[in-house]
């Protein structure tokens, strides 16, 4: 029916953004680089590479699932509008519309820093579903949630992917808290975790054998070199993906064997990178129904249903 886009990422803010982040993430030690700057168009067409890699089943997973659930999912929440948390390709939306029963999805609220995507993903979905609305929300969830438009009915508010994920404790705590007051009258959450499992397929997922998530790893210095006239040598950065059982957390570095130096010029700083030491670009957490549910509980949400295949988890939340 209508397309609208508010941009809260315009190029400026994203550079000053990405500024900051620099300058505290690679200044000193230990050095880090926030994942969400994977993602310009080469960043996430590498992500969708990933989504089909035979070793990274996360993807398959939550679509399964998606499959097999979405239609009880949205009887019992009965959306109006649906909100999308780092929504990305439309693959999984069209999946909730698919199973709807009842009461029909009016509008979509997908809310993500690449732009580019919302708007591509906006005009395929618009061919199909011309009678949906789309508010596209160009912005970063962490801080432009308040631009949400005000509800249009009963909402379900999706964070798929495992993306939650990518935050650390604090940050998820604070991003629930704030949904939990976003969802409105009746509103649900779903939320897409990654569950607990073995070593082995934990770090075969975040360093497959063809060598593409070392690429998406490697593009965030292209970022940096592009947005701020900076000259890392991508290449001599080894990508590294380890488990680390304490903080349940596969961990995404990039490591350099020699030492490098690297001027960012737009910040007048120089970055020297010792041999053996890294720039920890990524952390993604793994969860159990356990760890799941304090989380949720702790940001005022009750676990409504869970529904898992035992390698990855959807949970339906409500405001408890
Ligand atoms: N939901 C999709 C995409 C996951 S990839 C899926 O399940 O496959 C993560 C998505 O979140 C990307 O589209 C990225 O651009 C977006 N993203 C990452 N950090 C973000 C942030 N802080 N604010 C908004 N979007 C973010
Ligand atoms: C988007 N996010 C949930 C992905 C993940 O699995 O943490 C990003 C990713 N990083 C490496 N591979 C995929």
């Amino acid at each position: 029916m209508a397309y609208r886009a508010d941009v809260h990422v315009d190029p400026g803010s994203l550079h000053e953004a990405l500024a900051a982040d620099v300058r505290r993430g690679l200044h000193g030690r230990p050095k880090f680089l926030p994942p969400k700057y994977f993602y310009d168009d080469v960043g996430s067409a590498l992500f969708e590479r990933i989504t089909r890699l035979p070793e990274y089943y996360l993807t398959r997973a939550e679509h399964a699932l998606l499959d097999a659930h979405a239609r009880g999912i949205l009887r019992d929440a009965r959306p109006e509008e649906l909100v999308e948390l780092g929504a990305g390709s439309p693959a999984k939306f069209r999946r909730l519309l698919a199973a709807t029963n009842g009461t029909p999805i009016r509008r979509y609220v997908p809310i993500d820093v690449d732009g580019g995507m919302l708007e591509d993903s906006a005009r395929t979905l618009l061919r199909d579903h011309p009678q949906l609305d789309i508010h596209a929300v160009v912005g970063d969830f962490e801080r432009h949630l308040d631009r949400l438009p005000p509800p249009a009915g009963r909402r379900l508010v999706a964070f798929l992917g495992s993306t939650i994920g990518n935050l650390d404790a604090p940050a998820r705590h604070r991003l629930l808290s704030e949904l939990r007051g976003l969802l409105g009258d009746g509103g649900r959450l779903l939320v897409g975790v990654d569950l607990v499992k073995n070593l082995s397929a934990l770090e075969a997922a975040y360093d497959d054998a063809a060598g593409v998530t070392a690429e998406f790893n490697r593009n965030i210095l292209r970022v940096v070199n592009r947005e701020l006239h900076a000259d890392f040598r991508p290449a001599a950065f080894r990508h590294v993906a380890r488990w680390h059982d304490a903080d349940s957390r596969v961990e995404m570095h990039l490591a350099a064997d020699e030492r490098q130096t690297a001027t960012v010029n737009d910040l007048d700083l120089a970055v020297i990178v010792e041999p053996g030491e890294t720039i920890w670009t990524e952390s993604c957490h793994k969860f159990t129904r356990l760890s799941a549910t304090a989380m949720l509980n702790a940001a005022g949400l009750a676990l409504v249903s869970w529904h898992t295949d035992g390698t990855y988890a959807l949970a339906v939340g409500a405001a408890q």
